[in-house]
Order: C-alpha cells, then structure tokens, then sequence
C-alpha cells in the first residue's frame, strides 16, 4: 500500500515539473524554439534597378526561412535609418540587417545597438567607425576592386587614350568613393587617360541623364568614354546622349557598375559597352550569417561577394540567365 502511495505521489510530482515548465516564460511569450526570428532591415531606398533587387533577394529569404522581417525604407536618408535602427533596438529585434547610405556619422545608433547585444550586419555598403566592433561583418564586393576593372577594361578598349566623362554615385557613399577611387588608381598607368568631369548622379536614371545633359552641353566634342558608378545612371546617360543625335556604343564608350537586366540590354541593342557586375542576390548570405552569429560562431569581418565583367560579345548568351 505505502509503495502504491509513493508512485502515486512521483508521478504526481512529474506531472507537476512537466505542466509547470511553460508558467516559467513571461506571459504572452511563446517558448524560444517556437518563437520566430525577428530581423530588422533598414533599406537605403529603391533608387537603383539593382537595390530593388536586394531587397527582394532579403525579403524572399526571409519569407522562405519563417523569420519575420521588419523592413524599413530609408528613402535615401541617413536620418531616416538612425530613426529605424533606433526602432528595431526598442522591438528588441535579434539582429539588425544595415545597408547604410553614407560612410560616416553611425557611432551614436550602433552604440545603442551594441549595448542592448544586437548584433549589426552590414550589407552592400561598408561604413567608416572609430571602434570596428559596432559592427559584426560586412557583407558586399570590393568597390576599389570594380573601379579598377572597369579602368582596365576602358583602357584596353580605348588603346590608353580617352577623354573620360565620370558619372559618381551618391555622394560620401561607400560605393561611390570607393569605384572612384579604383579607377583612378588604375589609370596612373595610362597617362592619355584623363577624366575631364566628374560628378554625381546619385545613382539614380533620371539624374543620370541629367548630369549628361549638362556634360553634352559643355563639352559636346570632348566625350569619348563614360565611366558611371551604376547601370542606371549609364541607361540614363544613353538616353541623354541618344536625344541630342549622339551614337553611344559606336561614338561615345560607355561602362558602368552592376550587371542588371538593364544593362545587358542596353548592351545587346550596342548602347553600352560593358558592365561589372556587382552581386544584389546576398539574401541566403545573410541569413546564414546570422544564424552562425547567433550560434556564437566566429565570422570573418568582410564576406566578400564575387564580381566580373561582361561585355557585348556575350551579352545574348547570358541574358537569359540573369537574375536580375
Ligand atoms: O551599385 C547601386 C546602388 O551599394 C552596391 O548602390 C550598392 C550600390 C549599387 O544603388 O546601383
């Protein structure tokens, strides 16, 4: 009789530490493995053909994995993404994705970041900080890298001479510094390669078209080459050249960043000459990189995406292909 006591009261007692355990979460919180991920995504905006496809590349993996993207756009503003960044450290978000528009000026907001142990990964862009653990790593190509390639490129196809019409990208942003800065280094060795004007276009068609218009005005008999920091503002730069009777392709050597549909079909129809591409499609990189992060594994501080350059030769071949 004692012993049926005894069970009866260890059973009871078992049926009592399994029921108890979920009473020890908070109330409304689901047990950790069942909760999904949070991420927050500040976005720069949706300026480029080929930001558009980041984001969607993002937001595919994060649907296809079950992690709950916060998404904000930036709309080109830095002020913008501090304001989200601010936000996602109050929803207390697990890991915040940044693709930040400027170099400078993060310390404040990934301070914050770093205090409540929310790890930053940064995508496509890099940043410029007194202290590199604000950041976890940085995921993106190497700009200078591209700027240089794009030189190299112009410089065979040119003979080493060519009077040089420069399209930048958004001012103090990591690509537009950085492309400038590659092609620059690469032409020191081309002494009749000389870039006679430079200026931004932010990355977008509709300036880039415009800042060839003026370019066109000025120096109409002066254009031998276009180098423009993206696709887009190349594609607008056609455009400019196209309307005022110009031939580009045949008259006037175009080249620019990026590798989007755009691009290849500008190339196709003769228009622009060549494209390096920069890779947008960094959804399941990031996610893997957080997943290690939150695993407590080590990940190198730049995970860099691999680039080439495509010219019309094959632009027929690969369209087909493209992603992007
Ligand atoms: O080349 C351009 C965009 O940061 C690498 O930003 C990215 C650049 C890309 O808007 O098209």
């Amino acid at each position: 009789m004692r012993w049926m006591i005894a069970v009866a009261l260890l059973s009871l007692v078992g049926c009592k530490q399994q029921s108890s355990e979920p009473q020890q979460q908070p109330a409304g919180s689901p047990p950790a493995a069942a909760r999904k991920l949070t991420i927050g995504f500040s976005q720069v905006g949706a300026e480029s053909a080929w930001r558009t496809a980041e984001t969607k590349s993002i937001r595919g993996e994060a649907e296809k994995r079950g992690v709950e993207l916060k998404f904000s756009d930036a709309q080109g503003k830095q002020a913008n993404q501090i304001n989200a960044i601010s936000s996602f450290i109050a929803q207390k978000v697990d890991a915040i994705v940044l693709a930040p528009v400027v170099e400078t000026g993060w310390e404040p907001v990934l301070t914050q970041a770093k205090e409540a142990n929310i790890p930053v990964i940064l995508v496509d862009r890099g940043i410029k900080v007194s202290d590199e653990s604000l950041y976890t790593t940085l995921i993106a190509s190497d700009f200078v890298e591209e700027g240089k390639m794009a030189a190299e490129w112009l410089a065979k196809k040119t003979n080493g001479k060519a009077r040089i019409f420069e399209l930048q990208g958004t001012t103090g942003a990591a690509p537009a510094i950085d492309r400038k800065k590659g092609f620059e280094a690469a032409l020191k060795n081309y002494p009749e390669m000389t870039i006679v004007k430079s200026q931004s276009a932010d990355f977008t068609r509709a300036k880039g078209k415009e800042v060839m218009e003026a370019f066109i005005k000025s120096d109409r008999e002066n254009i031998q080459a276009v180098y423009a920091h993206n696709d887009d503002m190349a594609l607008g730069a056609i455009q400019a050249l196209e309307e005022a009777g110009m031939n580009p392709g045949k008259d006037v050597t175009l080249i620019s960043i990026d590798g989007v549909k755009g691009a290849f079909e500008a190339m196709i129809a003769g228009k622009l000459n060549a494209t390096v591409e920069c890779n947008p499609l960094m959804g399941a990189t990031v996610f893997d990189t957080v997943a290690k992060v939150r695993a407590g594994e080590k990940v190198p501080k730049f995970i860099q995406s691999k680039d080439q350059l495509f010219e019309q030769s094959t632009a027929a071949q690969v369209i087909s292909s493209r992603e992007y």
